[in-house]
């Protein structure tokens, strides 16, 4: 242990800690930008400067390691000038237009400058400006770029992506995209974890509101919207509403009340998923020669890296839809028969924890309805707050409100798509019964849940073994593919999230600084699948009608048509 005194109290710490998280202990918490836990702690922008007793320079307290008897300063007028010095020179190569940033009210940059009452820049400002693709879900601005290296980090070490990389040196140093590719080269997976890594607004989704609030505007379309499962574990972050208050029914609400015709649920379309997944995974598995196992395919993120990094295992996808695709065909053709309309008069928004789930919507191969695209508008959580507070709603007035039927009613099972192992908790679900007729307890897979990085598990059905795995985190999927095409692992079905715990730590979903969410997140969706009636997706009335009325039975001629994909573009 090592004796020492911060801000003037006396504290003992395990020798080899941080002083960042030593002053924890002295009740400071010392003010960062770069800083990322074990991912980055360079000490590249110099804000967590503190100093310390006898030593003329400042020490960085996010790498440097407390020594037995020093005597620290976390905020002494030497540490609050060179913080402000130093805030200002990152200020003079950012365009600081706060008010048209989208990070306004959430930059960290923002907070920092408030708090050390920076108000002039006195040092000439001069920040970098270049083009990048608008059309491109992820979106890059050069201007806000501080060149703090987390989206390099977390995309090295958490993803093994390598999609950026310091470019130039002195004072043109930047972040960009490595090797000299330009994006769209790149093999960038589009999960969105630089986004929510970054302090400032330089990296982004694209913006698609202005597309919903012209097609609310249109009187000839009938809006139809839906809403992931891991939306509703995070809606209400920035909302001030309070966490019991932020209930999917008030979520449901306020959709209506912001003008959609229909308001649905994605977790409808995950119990179809899990129909077709299923069906596909037993037709595969009773074939008794799967060489590879069968990899799910609903994390667009993932199917990314696959084509990508390992092109010759595409064949081993699933070729079900994810949800949000299953949703908009099944919108555009049962739905739109239902309504007695042309498909294209129903305009189809996806509202995603995902940055990489508005590319998913765009791939040529994907749309099946008769209509031009099955989903035509995907946002993002983030996006959903931005238009919810832009309705001014008064959440103390506001009542609950059910989604709307049939493509509204989902199961538990469906909920728990969300959270890292929920698709495979789900699927064995339905599984077991297909295979025995029965249902077996719903808990009786959960060995599957936790935020571990790679799990694994064996479940007996029906006499047969079956050996599964769940991964999330791209940087772990990788490990796994290696593993498995070595021959050092085998299984029979594999559940793959591109980000780390699974969509409720998605792209799109709101950024808390410093805060992990993802499992905090992942346990409301485990309780939305407790308090349901409905737990397994076999059992959704309105899924059995849809195959009695519809598409026949899973793996039908039509579902085939509707709800498949070869993943080929
Ligand atoms: Fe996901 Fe999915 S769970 S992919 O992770 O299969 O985005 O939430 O909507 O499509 O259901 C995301 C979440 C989501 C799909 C479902
Ligand atoms: Fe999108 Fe979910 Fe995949 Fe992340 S894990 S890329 S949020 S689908």
């Amino acid at each position: 242990m090592v004796k020492l005194t911060i801000d003037n109290q006396q504290i003992e710490v395990k020798e080899g800690t941080k002083i960042i998280d030593a002053a924890v202990l002295a009740g400071v918490k010392i003010p960062r930008l770069c800083f990322l836990r074990d991912l980055n702690e360079i000490g590249a922008c110099r804000v967590c400067v503190v100093e310390v007793e006898g030593k003329e320079k400042l020490l960085t307290s996010c790498n440097n390691v407390v020594k037995e008897g020093m005597v620290i300063r976390t905020n002494s007028p030497k540490v609050r000038n060179a913080r402000r010095t130093n805030v200002e020179l990152i200020l003079s190569q950012h365009d600081f237009k706060c008010a048209t940033c989208v990070r306004s009210g959430n930059c960290s940059l923002q907070e920092i400058s408030n708090d050390l009452n920076v108000l002039n820049v006195n040092f000439d400002i001069d920040f970098e400006q270049r083009s990048w693709n608008p059309d491109f879900p992820l979106q890059k601005d050069f201007s806000k770029c501080i060149k703090c290296m987390r989206c390099i980090q977390v995309c090295d070490k958490i993803q093994s992506l390598n999609i950026w990389d310091i470019v130039n040196s002195g004072y043109r140093t930047t972040v960009d995209v490595s090797w000299n590719r330009n994006i769209e080269q790149a093999d960038c997976s589009l999960c969105g974890q630089c986004i929510t890594h970054c302090p400032v607004g330089a990296l982004m989704v694209r913006n698609d509101i202005d597309k919903v609030y012209k097609a609310l505007e249109d009187p000839e379309l009938i809006t139809v919207v839906q809403v992931a499962p891991a939306v509703r574990t995070a809606w209400a972050e920035f909302l001030n509403v309070d966490d019991s208050h932020a209930t999917t029914g008030l979520m449901v609400a306020s959709l209506k009340r912001i003008g959609f015709d229909y308001v649905f649920d994605t977790n409808f379309s995950a119990d179809l998923t899990i129909m077709e997944e299923g069906t596909e995974f037993l037709e595969l598995y009773s074939e008794g020669n799967m060489k590879y196992p069968l990899f799910t395919s609903c994390c667009p993120g993932w199917v990314r890296f696959m084509k990508s990094q390992y092109p010759d295992m595409v064949k081993y996808l699933s070729t079900s839809k994810s949800p949000q695709q299953m949703f908009g065909a099944v919108a555009k053709s049962y739905y739109a028969d239902i309504l007695g309309v042309n498909p294209n008069k129903i305009f189809c928004v996806s509202i995603m924890p995902c940055s990489a789930k508005k590319h998913e919507a765009g791939i040529p191969s994907i749309n099946d309805s008769q209509a031009d695209r099955d989903v035509d508008v995907v946002i993002t959580t983030r996006e959903l707050e931005k238009i919810i507070k832009a309705e001014n709603l008064d959440f103390t007035m506001l009542k609950e409100e059910s989604f709307d039927s049939p493509l509204g009613i989902g199961s538990g099972a469906g909920a728990i798509f969300g959270v890292t192992g929920g698709v495979m908790e789900a699927a064995l679900r339905s599984a077991y019964f297909l295979v025995t007729g029965k249902n077996p307890d719903p808990d009786s897979f959960k060995s599957v849940r936790g935020n571990k990085g790679w799990k694994e598990s064996k479940f007996n059905i029906d006499g047969n073994q079956v050996n599964v795995a769940v991964v999330s985190g791209l940087g772990n999927a990788r490990k796994l593919m290696d593993s498995i095409i070595k021959g050092d692992v085998k299984y029979d079905f594999v559940e793959v999230m591109a980000c780390p715990g699974g969509c409720s730590g998605g792209g799109g979903q709101p950024i808390r600084e410093g805060m992990e969410l993802a499992s905090a997140r992942g346990e409301k969706l485990y309780d939305i699948d407790r308090s349901m009636y409905l737990r397994y997706s076999h059992e959704n009335p309105s899924i059995k009608k849809l195959y009695d009325d519809y598409l026949e039975k899973p793996s039908s001629h039509l579902a085939h048509k509707l709800l498949h994909t070869d993943h080929e573009s």
